[in-house]
């Protein structure tokens, strides 16, 4: 089966063809297909922004296309970066998770919890759409650390490994992400519509 992957970020495709690589599916990027759409996030929830980029790919493509919308939630910003976290400061993931860091100077390490959050969708052709969550909890460091990942992996701590998500390595990553979380649920779903389509690759 072939699936689209509506998305920019490199960290995401990296890690998306590794969480479906067990399935028979080949998942192409939009310039695979020639698209270079780029896709306005108008949405009030990731849900909408997630099926927002998977219907309008899906539209220009005719392809099962997926898409996801993720963000960091941090508790003692009322929830922010959240829904803004790819654009809530101008510049590289660097500038944003020092950004991050900033805003949190002086809050103590029990404050500090956040949560990834994040938000597949997956459109058909034939109209059908579904949406899968999948959430990672943890606490902003004070400090970055490790170079694996992206975006905010460096300042995000999984408080019982005692490791940022960038000091895991990309199999433990995509055993315990928000991203995982969402593919897992989404795995049983693609593997009922390949059997559908006659196992078709
Ligand atoms: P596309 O819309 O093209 O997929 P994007 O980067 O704009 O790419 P989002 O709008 O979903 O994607 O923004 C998600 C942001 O949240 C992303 O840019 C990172 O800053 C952060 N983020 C999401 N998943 C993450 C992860 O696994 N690790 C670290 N940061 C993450």
């Amino acid at each position: 089966m072939r699936i689209l992957l509506a998305t920019h970020n490199r960290g995401k495709r990296r890690e998306w063809q590794a969480l479906l690589r067990a399935l028979p599916v080949d998942l192409l990027l939009p310039e695979e297909v020639g698209l270079a759409i780029e896709v306005e996030e108008t949405g009030t929830t990731y849900a909408e922004n997630a099926l927002l980029k998977a219907r309008t790919l899906c539209a220009a493509s005719g392809l099962p296309t997926l898409a996801d919308d993720s963000g960091l939630e941090v508790d003692a910003l009322d929830g922010a970066p959240g829904l803004r976290s790819a654009r809530c400061a101008p510049g590289d993931d660097a500038v944003r998770y020092r950004t991050l860091l900033r805003a949190l100077e002086g809050v103590p390490d029990e404050a500090r919890t956040a949560r990834f959050r994040c938000t597949a969708a997956l459109v058909l052709p034939d109209g059908r759409e579904f949406l899968r969550e999948g959430l990672c909890e943890g606490r902003i460091t004070t400090t970055p650390h490790g170079e694996g990942g992206f975006g905010y992996d460096p300042v995000f701590l999984l408080p019982e490994l005692g490791r940022t998500m960038a000091e895991l390595s990309a199999e433990e990553k995509n055993r315990i992400s928000h991203r995982a979380r969402a593919a897992q649920q989404l795995i049983p779903l693609l593997r009922e519509l390949i059997r559908e389509s006659g196992g078709e690759r």
